[in-house]
This record gives structure tokens, C-alpha cells and sequence, in this order.
């Protein structure tokens, strides 16, 4: 591995909030006093009630319970807007980079009080109410962080779909939550293309009974359908809608919000977070990670309909009263320039992003992120997979011209927020470590059977002990909570990666261990893809794997048994390829069909997913223990099919 380290830089440790001294010191108590540490650092958050509790959480897995600050009160859309309106009210809050370059915008943070209790009020009279659920399907546009507020501010659940999700998956996720109302636009603008945004959503909302109101932004002016009576437009609703909006008292432990993810049976769970711990978690992460100080331009390129949006585009930053950048485009529009020169034109100085967009521009060359200037830059910073060392150097020396140190977030939608880190102004880097634990996370590396490993070594990444960020529940299924996460290794949090902790005490994550598949940093459940494959007509059965990708990281390799009596064609391939599109949605398109005779299983019929992955990465001879396959032909036959292929 990697015997590079990267030591602070002085320029970095002269403006930082925490050196490794006080790292150290902060770390120490945050695990010998959780509640001395969380109850003051609560405190960053304005409370309506201040708490009296910290921490009160069992991992038992007979009744696992988790809560912070339980009983405060407090409403979210209040710490990221009401409470800096005094002081900075007309300090930017968002800048919005529209898909064509000569597209901004700027809102300030009166202006967003404006825009998020007018939406508010529409909700209201709609009859929208705390506690019910809502559907947002949008673009990256202002309006996105307006719904996620207005939510907030009336107590209501906010549920993210993204808007590259399919209509099927969309009604599935708005079925699930029995969401009353969806906010939606006309249409999104990624890379010059419309994506039909309504005309998605009124295909799932043809089976959503629950759904009795479409607020639609418009975004591109082209013609929709329309639905009198459930469908509404954004700006008519919001113009005639007062400007004021009273913020509902939300207890600590109320939902915020729900976001859907995939995880390796069934189909996605709602990954259920609440309101005091989650806000306190995220603000306190944005700032000490991205070592946030008043009036610093912050970008993080990921899109709201992921958690990364959510804790570090929207509730982390404004909750700061931060600059948060949000970007409508995509990095390779009009050419792979864009991201640097969104850097440059809004001086932007911290930028967040993912690996498979570092690869896919490194691939481009230097050229691009040459041509711009890129001074604004102090911090960068990286999440969503593990980022290959090679990466790592090439946006160490090219993007951030060794003056920058990245940030190697690891974290997960479940955790809310980030959870190992380094921390600009205390850690030494090593390129594609994640390095250290935040303040009062205790991860765990555990073998097979449970057992704690000490020192260097690697197996199975455990968290010990609950930090406030945390998911609650899967929403509408808390046994599938307990199951997934707690009885694994009973008493801690599995997060399903597996990790390496080396001589120094870093951390490197080695990627899943269960049958997720993190495509583009972006989790894909293998039993999804699948599901959706045995449903075309020709299919018989399917198993699929990840196997790597050069940009993606990892890519879906699908194995595919046909219907007796149907032809493999080349024609079929293409048309199963797209089946799966259209039934999930683009994200989940298979990079490589193998026909498969047969798949290989054991006795009691379980397929051996272990043996299909050797085999998508070319290791045939390597394929581990296959004493307990049923039929042993299986495997060699696929083995010829995919040499033949080359
Ligand atoms: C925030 C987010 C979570 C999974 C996680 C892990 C992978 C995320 C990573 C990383 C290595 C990092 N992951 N960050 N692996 N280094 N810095 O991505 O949430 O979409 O739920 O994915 O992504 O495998 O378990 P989510």
C-alpha cells in the first residue's frame, strides 16, 4: 500500500479550528463523556426547549432504541435560515450554477426565508401537515433545497427521489412512505438534455393513491400534462402565498427526513432520520472537516437526491450559515472544464466530490484544469468510494497544485454524516485512506465470528457506540433495522464494509462485503437489479455482480438464463439492458450481460456470487472453495463463454 503521508500544510494549520493536539484531546473525551461532549457541543444548534438529555441507546438486538437530546425541541428550518437572518440576512446563502454557464443565481438568506415559508404556506393549504410524508423529484435548481425547508419548517417528512430514478422506482418509494403531496418540475436540464421529470412522476402517480398534490416548478417551459384539482404550479401557489411562515416545535426525535437506499435483499429501505441529533451531527461535521470559517465558498457537486446533498448541500451548511454552492450540470458540460471553471468564477474554496468524477476527468488529461486558475481553492474533498491512490495524486498535484489537502470522507446514508475523516488542520494523509474516527465515533474491525480485532489488521467495520447522526429505523419496518444492522454482530452498528487498520491506526475501507454494488459512489442492490431483470418476459433467471470499472469504480456485471426456447442474440442483450433502465432507472444499467446456461449454486440452491465475481474479473483460476457446488459444469461452461468473448 500507499507509503506516501501528506503532513499538514503551515498555510492549512495557521486558519484551523483544531490541530492534532487538540484532535486528540477532543477525541479522548468525546468517548470517556459522550454526554459531556454532546451535551455542550449541542449547543450549536438553537433549541427551542434546550434538553435536559444527551444520549439514551441501546444496541440490544432484543430492543435496539436510539436517542439524542430527547427531550429538546427545535425545528430545522429554523437553525438553517430564521436564526442567522440578523446577522447575515443578506449574506449569500446558496449560489446556484445553472447547466448553461451563463445560468446563476444568488439567494441570500432573507431572500430563502421568503421563498421557503411561501412554499410552506402552499403546503399548508394543501393540508399538509406535521408528520406527513412528501415526495421531492426535482433538479438541482434552488427550488430542491426550498421544498427540503419548507418540509422542515411545517414539520412535515421530506422523501428524496432522485431525479434519474424510473417511474416504477419512484412509485415504489412514494407507496412505501404513503407520501400525501410530490414537488416536482416540468423537466430537468443535465448536459444540454431535458429529463422528463413530470412525466415520470405522473406515471408513478397513477398508482399512488395517497398523492393528492403536485407542486410543479417550472424549469424548461415545455409542454406536460396536466391533472386538475392534484397538480399546482410552484410559481402561481408561492406568489400568492404569504411570506411568513410560524417554524412547528419539532421534539429532537421527530423524523426529518426519509431517504430511500439500497441494501442487499428485498427491496430499498427507508432510511429514517430525525431532527436534534441529525442536525446537530451535520452542521458540527460540516464544520470541523471542512474546517468551515465565516464567509468561505463552499462547493460539494453531489446531487440532493443523496445523503451527501442532504447533510452537506443543504442542513450541514445552513445550518452554519454557510455558501453553499449547488451545481445543475453535469462536470463533462460543455466540456470537462466546467468544474474548474466553476471554481474560478465563484472563487470557490473548498470542493467536495466523488472519485468516479476525479477518474472520469482525469481522464481528459491536464489540460482542462490547467486552463483555469484555480487560487480559490484551500481544501478539497472526496466521497462515495474508495479512492484509488492514482486518483488521489492527480487531484492532490493537478486540481489542488499540493496546496490542498482532501478530505477522504467515508460515511453512509445511514450515518447521517461523516463518520472517518481526516481533519485539514490535524492529520497527516495518506492517499487512499479515510484516516481517523470524527469525535465520538469508535469503529471496530471485527473477523467472521465477531471477534474484535486489535492492532493492525482488517475484516469487517463495526461502530461500537451511537453518535447523534444516525439513522433511527427503516421507516415502516424497524425488525428490518435490528436485522440489518445489529444482529450480525450483536451490540454494535455493521456498517457492510469491509477495512484495514494499519501500524498508524488508519483506516482504509476495502469496499462492501455484502451484495451492494457502489456504482459511481452510488449504492445499487444487487436483488434489485436482478428482480428487475426476471421480470422481462425471456429471462429465466439472474445474478449479478459488481466487477471493476475504470471510471465507475464498480460496475454491474449481470449473468442472465434465458426462457427455454429463446435465442441469445446480441439484439436481446441490448434490449434487457434497457429493460433494466427503464424499470430502475439509468444508475442501475448493466455494464456487461453474460448469457448464462446455468448459474452456479450449492446444494440448497443458493447462487455463489463469490464464484460469478471471480469470473466478471477474469480470475478463473482463483475461484476459492467450490467443493459445495451443486453442478460443478456450471462454472466451466461460463468460464468459456466469457474467454470467448475477448
Ligand atoms: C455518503 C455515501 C455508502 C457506502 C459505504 C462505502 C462507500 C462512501 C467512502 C466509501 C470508501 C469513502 N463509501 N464513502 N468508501 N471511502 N470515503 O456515499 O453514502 O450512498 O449510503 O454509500 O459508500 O461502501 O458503505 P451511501
Amino acid at each position: 500500500m500507499s507509503a506516501q503521508i501528506f503532513p499538514v500544510p503551515t498555510e492549512v494549520a495557521s486558519r484551523a479550528l483544531v490541530d492534532d493536539a487538540k484532535y486528540q484531546e477532543m477525541y479522548d473525551r468525546s468517548v470517556k463523556d459522550p454526554d459531556g461532549f454532546w451535551g455542550d457541543h449541542g449547543k450549536r444548534i438553537d433549541w427551542f426547549k434546550p434538553y435536559t438529555k444527551v444520549k439514551n441507546v441501546s444496541y440490544d438486538p432484543h430492543n435496539v432504541s436510539i436517542k439524542w437530546y430527547e427531550d429538546g425541541t427545535l425545528n430545522a428550518a429554523y437553525n438553517c435560515i430564521d436564526r442567522h437572518l440578523e446577522k447575515r440576512g443578506d449574506q449569500t446563502a446558496i449560489i446556484w450554477e445553472g447547466d448553461d454557464p451563463a445560468d446563476d443565481a444568488k439567494i441570500t438568506y432573507r431572500d430563502l426565508h421568503g421563498h421557503v415559508c411561501r412554499l410552506a404556506n402552499v403546503l399548508k393549504a394543501r393540508g399538509v401537515k406535521k408528520g406527513d410524508r412528501v415526495c421531492i423529484y426535482m433538479p438541482m435548481i434552488p427550488e430542491a433545497a426550498y421544498a427540503m425547508l419548507a418540509c422542515a419548517r411545517i414539520g412535515a417528512v421530506h422523501s428524496i427521489v432522485f431525479g434519474g430514478f424510473s417511474p416504477d422506482a419512484l412509485a415504489g418509494r412514494i407507496q412505501d412512505s404513503d407520501c400525501v403531496a410530490v414537488i416536482t418540475s416540468d423537466e430537468g436540464l443535465r448536459g444540454g438534455k431535458k429529463v422528463p421529470l413530470k412525466a415520470n412522476a405522473d406515471e408513478a402517480l397513477a398508482n399512488c393513491p395517497s398523492v393528492k398534490t403536485c407542486v410543479v416548478v417550472k424549469r424548461t417551459g415545455s409542454a406536460i400534462n396536466w391533472v386538475d384539482n392534484r397538480d399546482i404550479w410552484y410559481h402561481e401557489a408561492t406568489e400568492a402565498a404569504s411570506a411568513d411562515c410560524p417554524c412547528e416545535e419539532m421534539n429532537a426525535e421527530d423524523p426529518l427526513f426519509i431517504l430511500y437506499t439500497s441494501g442487499s435483499t428485498g427491496k430499498p429501505k427507508g432510511v429514517l432520520h430525525t431532527t436534534g441529533g441529525y442536525m446537530v451531527y451535520a452542521s458540527m461535521t460540516h464544520e470541523y472537516v471542512f474546517d468551515y470559517h465565516d464567509g468561505d465558498v463552499y462547493w460539494c457537486t453531489a446531487d440532493v437526491g443523496w445523503v451527501t446533498g442532504h447533510s452537506y448541500i443543504v442542513y450541514g451548511p445552513l445550518a452554519n450559515g454557510a455558501i453553499s454552492l449547488m451545481f445543475e450540470g453535469v462536470p463533462s458540460y460543455p466540456d470537462a472544464s466546467r468544474f474548474w471553471q466553476v471554481c474560478d468564477k465563484h472563487q470557490v474554496n473548498t470542493f467536495y466530490t466523488a472519485p468516479t468524477a476525479i477518474r472520469a476527468l482525469m481522464r481528459e488529461g491536464n489540460a482542462p484544469v490547467e486552463k483555469c486558475k484555480l487560487d480559490s481553492l484551500r481544501l478539497l474533498g472526496s466521497v462515495g468510494e474508495p479512492i484509488n491512490p492514482e486518483a488521489w495524486i492527480w487531484y492532490y498535484e493537478v486540481v489542488g497544485k499540493k496546496r490542498c489537502p482532501i478530505v477522504d470522507t467515508w460515511w453512509q446514508t445511514e450515518t447521517g454524516g461523516i463518520l472517518i475523516t481526516p481533519l485539514p488542520g490535524a492529520t497527516a494523509l495518506k492517499p487512499g485512506s479515510a484516516t481517523r474516527p470524527f469525535f465520538g465515533v469508535q469503529p471496530e474491525i471485527v473477523d467472521g465470528e465477531g471477534k474484535v480485532l486489535d492492532g493492525a489488521t482488517e475484516g469487517n467495520l463495526c461502530i461500537s457506540e451511537s453518535w447523534p447522526g444516525q439513522m433511527r429505523t427503516v421507516y415502516g419496518d424497524h425488525e428490518r433495522f435490528v436485522q440489518t444492522y445489529f444482529t450480525t454482530y450483536p451490540g454494535k452498528y455493521f456498517t457492510g464494509d469491509g477495512c484495514r487498520r494499519d501500524e498508524d491506526g488508519y483506516y482504509w475501507i476495502t469496499g462492501r462485503v455484502d451484495d451492494v454494488i457502489n456504482v459511481s459512489g452510488h449504492r445499487m442492490g444487487t436483488a434489485e437489479v436482478e428482480s428487475a431483470l426476471v421480470l422481462h418476459k425471456d429471462v429465466a433467471e439472474a445474478a449479478v455482480v459488481g466487477a471493476p470499472h475504470d471510471i465507475k469504480g464498480q460496475g454491474i456485471y449481470a449473468y442472465v438464463t434465458l426462457n427455454v426456447g429463446v435465442e441469445p442474440t446480441d439484439a436481446l442483450k441490448k434490449e434487457l439492458v434497457q429493460w433494466v433502465r427503464h424499470e430502475i432507472g439509468p444508475i442501475a444499467s448493466p455494464d456487461w450481460l453474460q448469457w448464462a446456461p446455468g448459474l452456479p449454486k450449492t446444494r440448497s440452491g443458493k447462487i455463489m456470487r463469490r464464484i460469478l465475481r471471480k469470473i466478471a474479473e477474469d480470475e478463473f483460476s482463483n475461484l476459492g472453495d467450490t467443493s459445495t457446488l451443486a453442478d460443478p459444469g456450471v462454472v466451466d461452461n461460463l468460464i468459456d463463454q466469457r474467454q470467448n468473448r475477448k
